[in-house]
């Protein structure tokens, strides 16, 4: 994130196929046609967003962030093709009543899987459709029991050089680490995704378990999670220990709250032509406002 700016997007990553896919997806907006045709601006003031189609799966796998096997969009598709994610152990720690090392499959048993179709907005500002497969990480909790006193989740990336070229680096502090707060970790749309287009989700995607908050930028989708720990204060987090003036702790999706070196309030979608407006939450502020209410949004970004 701190290498790349949001516009470089290079013409060559954007194929003819999904251009003229997205053209279509953008007349068919409803009213949209009319409008956008006789003033573009006008369809944008009017709030007129093109329809959410899901980003072609190609370019879902093969443009990711994903530092610990490179800084290039490209490079993790290829550095982490025989990364091995079987057999892997998740510790659960902190403040849980059943804290122990459990195998990813005995921490998934029993828990319902689902597909669940989500915008995803990074904070470079582009953006995908993704659908997701996973399980709900109230679930997981639901499993290990926080205690009474347990207020925060720390996720945290596997640590191993050996596989990761980026870690033999100083690129960021390793291992990867993300958190939220208790009531965000239990919200319904906060996923540990184990899976995405109907299939087990690819290496350079996260696999086997990577965290999803669709209403904040992508850089919380902490991947590989070998760690879940319940804690009583804030976790510390990657993004914001690197550079705590450009990446907070809440990172939810704010289009009125620009990133100290750009803006936010528009996107590239992935495979479009034009960029889109960025929705407060990413869209999703009917779910989820009501847990930032009284918070100034500008201050805890
Ligand atoms: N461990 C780890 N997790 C990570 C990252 C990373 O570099 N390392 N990048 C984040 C960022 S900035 C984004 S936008 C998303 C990208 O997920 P995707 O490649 O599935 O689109 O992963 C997030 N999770
Ligand atoms: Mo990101």
């Amino acid at each position: 994130m701190l290498i790349r700016r949001p516009d470089d997007i290079a013409a060559s990553e954007i194929t003819p196929e999904s251009l003229y896919l997205s053209r279509r997806a953008f007349m068919g907006a409803a009213g949209a046609v009319a409008l956008a045709t006789a003033s573009p601006g006008a369809a944008r003031a009017l709030g007129v967003q093109p329809k959410d189609e899901i980003t072609p799966e190609e370019d879902a796998t093969s443009y990711n962030n994903f530092y610990e096997f490179g800084l290039d969009k490209e490079e993790p598709k290829e550095l982490a093709k025989n990364f091995k994610t079987r057999p892997w152990t998740v510790q659960v720690d902190g403040l849980v009543k059943k804290p122990a090392a459990y195998a990813l499959d005995d921490l998934l048993k029993g828990l319902a899987v689902m597909d669940r179709t989500y915008r995803h907005r990074c904070v470079e500002a582009w953006s995908m459709v993704i659908p997701w497969r996973g399980v709900a990480l109230k679930d997981i909790l639901a499993k290990v029991e926080p205690l009474p006193s347990a207020k925060y989740v720390e996720l945290t990336t596997l640590l191993d050089p050996t596989q990761m070229p980026g870690q033999r680096r100083g690129t960021l502090n390793w291992p990867y680490r993300e958190g939220l707060r208790l009531d965000e970790a239990m919200h319904p749309l906060t996923l540990l995704a184990t899976g995405m287009y109907g299939k087990t989700i690819p290496n350079q995607n996260g696999a086997p378990l990577r965290l999803v908050t669709p209403w904040k930028y992508g850089f919380k989708g902490v991947k590989s999670i070998v760690r879940i720990r319940l804690t009583e204060t804030q976790p510390r987090t990657t993004w914001s220990d690197a550079t705590p003036n450009e990446y907070g702790f809440f990172a939810n999706v704010n289009p009125t709250v620009d990133h100290p070196r750009w803006s936010q309030a528009k996107e590239r979608r992935i495979g479009e032509f034009l960029k889109r407006n960025t929705l407060m939450f990413n869209g999703y502020a009917d779910q989820v406002a009501s847990m930032y209410s009284g918070m100034d949004l500008r201050k805890f970004y």
